[in-house]
């Protein structure tokens, strides 16, 4: 499956005190289209609880849900797909668990990471970060445009761009060559999060195509 447009990964303590399921169902009627559900400490329970809610809130939109990081709760709520990053589970097993038709991401935050990937069948790479962020601060170092350049001549890959993205850098983000461009901050922090997605989507579109 071909991803792009504008992907919104959550953060449910970024979202300024409003609930997630708000926030989300703001964010797919702006015209995002896709969504990571991204819980680094919720039970497990609570975890897949709250996919299932935001599962049906994306399936009356036709929008596919992502786990982050946990194949097991991708499983259980029957998620479209699982992202993964370097420290989870590898790609291949992943695909083994989930089968042929599910997305898979998987991040990439080095050249070496990138040519390894040549050989997965991956839906998408996550280049991570492309710009420092205070909402990920446990990376090591980051892409920039021209890393970016660089990733989208050395990979086939189809490429989401992560990290301190917003409305001021997207369209030379996109112009580098990111097919996709996933944001947090951006959409959950937004003070109306459905008209920031109209805005980041068109922005995707218009630079669609182009380059630097
Ligand atoms: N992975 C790499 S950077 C990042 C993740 C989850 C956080 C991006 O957050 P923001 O607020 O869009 O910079
Ligand atoms: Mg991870």
């Amino acid at each position: 499956m071909k991803i792009s447009g504008l992907y919104l990964v959550t953060d449910r303590d970024l979202c300024l005190g409003r609930p997630l399921e708000k926030v989300v169902e703001q964010c797919v009627k702006g015209g995002v289209s896709i969504v990571q559900l991204r819980e680094k400490d919720l039970p497990t329970r609570d975890f897949i609880d709250e996919a299932f809610r935001i599962k049906e809130i994306l399936a009356a939109h036709n929008v596919p849900l992502i786990i982050n990081d946990r194949v097991d709760v991708a499983m259980a709520v029957r998620a479209d797909g699982v992202h993964v990053g370097q420290e989870d589970m590898p790609y291949e097993m992943a695909r083994k668990l989930l089968g042929p038709d599910a997305i898979i991401g998987v991040s990439v935050e080095n050249e070496e990471q990138v040519h390894r990937a040549e050989q997965y069948d991956a839906d998408y790479l996550g280049v991570s970060p492309i710009f420092e962020t205070p909402t990920k601060t446990d990376t090591k170092g980051s892409w920039n445009l021209s890393g970016m350049a660089w990733v989208r001549k050395n990979s086939h890959h189809n490429l989401v761009a992560i990290g301190g993205l917003n409305e001021a850098n997207i369209a030379e983000v996109v112009r580098a060559g990111a097919d996709c461009i996933a944001v947090v901050s951006a959409l959950c922090s937004a003070t109306n999060p459905e008209a920031a997605a109209k805005k980041l989507s068109a922005l995707i579109r218009e630079n669609t195509g182009k380059s630097l």
